[in-house]
């Protein structure tokens, strides 16, 4: 009788445990690992200090160098994308996208982007002698691939479960100067995104959606909803501004139509197909639309803020580890 009633017993037991198991599995949460900010404000530094990024310079080569050794250094599979394109004075200018890819076996994709190049002119600085000055670019450029390199890093350290590419795009600050020219030696906005998505590193290229961080790591930085993204991507909105939300964040991502921008997401929607958002510090109380250091020689180190690329690093983040 008490072999019987142990028998049960173990039977019992068995069945709950077979049972219990695969449900916890299933309703695991993976946990969103804590953004480091100070970590990104050096990831920043680090690419300030090869001076501006233009394409051409030796800074350009070195701090490229530097990105794609660090995605490597955080365990991603690196594709070093190099094209040579045109300027409308037809100067040829070599670009370099640089792609680092975590599980690259996965079919369910996110794909994170930013520029890494900087603006050869500070046609924005209020003394027009710095205009043909290239410009640091500490915010509009390193900042957003600072951000990134910390997303990388955090990924090496626990998988979230989607496979994730990680773009830098070259040559995104070319558009026309916006003081008088003689010449034509200048491009068009985001023609390394455009070179992408017109030819992927990988075959038919594919991702769920994509999240572009432009000027992410300023002072006073405000990301609005940007008129593109909500038309084409307001799924994608939708996620990332509940994401700000869950995270504290939200004072950084007001509930609130931003203006339109020309800028490298709409390559990825316009040539691949998938939705793409802008995270873009934009300033609809001044003149031109942007922080008052943009495109000017103050867009340095000194006009970085930890905090800012704590806010966005973190939602960021937020998003990816509750994707299933
Ligand atoms: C325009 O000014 C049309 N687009 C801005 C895109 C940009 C420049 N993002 C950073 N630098
Ligand atoms: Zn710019």
């Amino acid at each position: 009788m008490s072999k019987y009633i142990t028998f049960i017993l173990f039977c019992m037991l068995m069945s709950f445990s077979c049972k219990q198991a695969p449900q916890a599995n299933n309703t695991v949460e993976i946990k969103v690992p804590a953004f480091n900010a100070d970590s990104a404000y050096s990831y920043t530094e680090k690419q300030v200090s090869f001076g501006p990024r233009v394409p051409g310079t030796t800074a350009h080569d070195s701090c490229g160098n530097y990105l794609a050794g660090e995605l490597r250094r955080f365990g991603a599979a690196v594709t070093e994308q190099k094209a040579t394109l045109h300027l409308l004075d037809n100067s040829p200018i070599a670009i370099k996208n640089i792609i680092g890819s975590f599980q690259p076996e996965n079919k369910n994709r996110i794909l994170l982007c930013a520029h890494w190049d900087s603006r050869p002119y500070a046609d924005h600085d209020q003394d027009s002698k710095n205009w043909y000055t290239p410009i640091d670019g500490a915010n509009d450029g390193a900042g957003s691939c600072a951000a990134l390199l910390e997303i990388a890093r955090q990924v090496q350290t626990s998988q979230p479960a989607v496979g994730i590419d990680i773009i830098f795009f070259d040559a995104e600050d070319w558009g026309k100067p916006d003081f008088p020219v003689k010449d034509k030696h200048y491009g068009n906005w985001c023609m390394g995104s455009e070179y992408w998505a017109k030819n992927p590193h990988v075959l038919n290229y594919n991702a769920r959606y994509g999240i572009l961080l432009d000027m992410v790591s300023g002072t006073n930085a405000l990301f609005f909803k940007e008129e593109e993204s909500t038309r084409q991507a307001s799924h994608v909105v939708k996620k990332v501004w509940e994401a700000a939300q869950a995270t504290g964040y939200e004072a950084y991502f007001p509930n609130r139509p931003g203006s339109g921008i020309v800028d490298d997401h709409l390559q990825v929607m316009k040539y691949r197909k998938i939705p793409c958002i802008d995270i873009i510090q934009t300033n609809p109380e001044s003149e031109q639309g942007f922080a008052s250091y943009w495109h000017t020689l103050d867009d340095s180190m000194k006009s970085v803020d930890k905090k800012t690329l704590q806010a966005v690093g973190q939602t960021v983040l937020y998003v990816l580890y509750k994707e299933k």
